[in-house]
């Protein structure tokens, strides 16, 4: 299974429902409607056409608790709002805190940078002043990838459905 965290109102949910959509990248439909996860979230993608996945959304304000389905995960994916100046002080938090809990020091963890569609949201230099990502992929023990998305455009969700579809390829070697 594969975990996907953040704070509340990310996107996480949005780019779950996208990602069902064979074609997440080709936008045909509205933005679906998505309502605050209150608790834990289960959704099966589908990724490149062929491979199942399930992913567990941890409702954001269920942080607190989120180290308890570190075990059971064999991937991490931890969503930030790139357009929202007040939260990602908080999120940079629970992103160390997650990468430093012993649960979690060999799992591969995605870091989406999502609403990169927002104007006026964080430069890249606020970004990585705040997140110092170079230090923390030279760092951090996890194999670490960072990925800008808009979950509402489709920008780069093909990227993040080869990464998904990358981890379960990984898992199904290291269980076989
Ligand atoms: N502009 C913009 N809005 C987004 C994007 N991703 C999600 N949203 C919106 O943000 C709100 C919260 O999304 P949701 O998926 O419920 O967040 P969650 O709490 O992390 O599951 C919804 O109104 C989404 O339509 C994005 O990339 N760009
Ligand atoms: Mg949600």
């Amino acid at each position: 299974m594969i975990l996907i965290i953040g704070p509340p109102s990310v996107g996480k949910t949005l780019l779950l429902k996208r990602l069902q959509n064979n074609h997440p990248t080709l936008i045909k439909e509205d933005v679906p409607a998505t309502i605050s996860t209150v608790g834990t979230n289960l959704m099966t993608v589908t990724v490149l056409k062929k491979t199942e996945v399930t992913i567990r959304e941890m409702g954001g304000a269920m942080g607190p608790i989120w180290h308890n389905y570190y075990k059971d995960s064999h991937a991490v994916m931890f969503m930030i709002d790139m357009s929202k100046h007040t939260q990602v002080a908080i999120a940079c938090v629970q992103l160390l805190t997650m990468l430093s809990h012993p649960l979690t020091q060999n799992v591969p963890v995605l870091i989406i940078l999502n609403k990169i569609d927002v104007p006026n949201g964080l430069t890249n230099a606020e970004s990585e002043s705040l997140f110092r990502f170079d230090e923390l992929t030279k760092q951090a023990p996890q194999k670490i990838t960072i990925i800008e998305t808009s979950a509402k455009n489709g920008n780069n969700l093909d990227k993040v459905a080869k990464w998904i579809y990358e981890q379960n390829k990984n898992e199904d070697i290291s269980s076989a």
